[in-house]
């Protein structure tokens, strides 16, 4: 696992006094060397949140109490990735109104594959919103995150322009 271990409260300078708004939430610690991206780009923004190891299928009481509790707790959106038979966004978001995204992880078997079509196909009545598979899904998700947040945050919604514009600059700015 990278430098901060998932499972513990975000401890980024600005974001650590701050109660979570987004639950980064992941079917096992090998998931976190891909979601660490999602941490590392709500740290960017500045946006309290927490990550913690849950799993539909090997934890499945946890998960759900982690879901019920969650709006209580005070969090805005849930960020549930896990692998393979990917249950664990649709466990929560059954558990939950609260916005919940989905990021499917690759697995060995198909590539990811597998996660993706378990965490998209869900029944109506109960979404998930399904990002990407693996990295570009993990920074994504906490975009999106940011965007929902901004939505009554004009301080995120200025940093999501900005952050914007810095990324159409860096690429007007390229020379090959
Ligand atoms: C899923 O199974 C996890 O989300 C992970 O992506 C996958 C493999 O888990 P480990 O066997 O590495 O713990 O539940």
């Amino acid at each position: 696992m990278a430098k901060k271990e998932a499972g513990k409260k975000n401890d980024s300078k600005k974001s650590s006094a701050q109660k979570p708004l987004v639950a980064i939430v992941m079917g096992s610690q090998s998931d976190w060397d891909t979601m660490r991206h999602a941490d590392e780009t709500l740290t960017q923004f500045g946006v309290p949140h927490e990550s913690r190891v849950m799993s539909a299928h090997r934890s499945p009481a946890l998960a759900s109490e982690y879901g019920s509790n969650a709006e209580a707790n005070g969090f805005e959106v849930i960020i549930a990735a896990a692998g393979g038979a990917a249950h664990l966004a649709g466990v929560l978001a059954a558990h939950t109104v609260l916005p919940v995204l989905g990021v499917p992880m690759k697995s060995d078997a198909l590539n990811g594959l597998d996660s993706l079509l378990s965490t998209v196909q869900m029944p109506a009545g109960i979404p998930v919103g399904t990002l990407a598979i693996g990295k570009p899904g993990a920074v994504n998700a906490a975009l999106f995150a940011v965007a929902i947040l901004a939505n009554k945050r004009p301080e995120l919604r200025k940093k999501l322009h900005d952050f914007r514009t810095a990324q159409d600059l860096k690429i007007r700015s390229t020379r090959l």
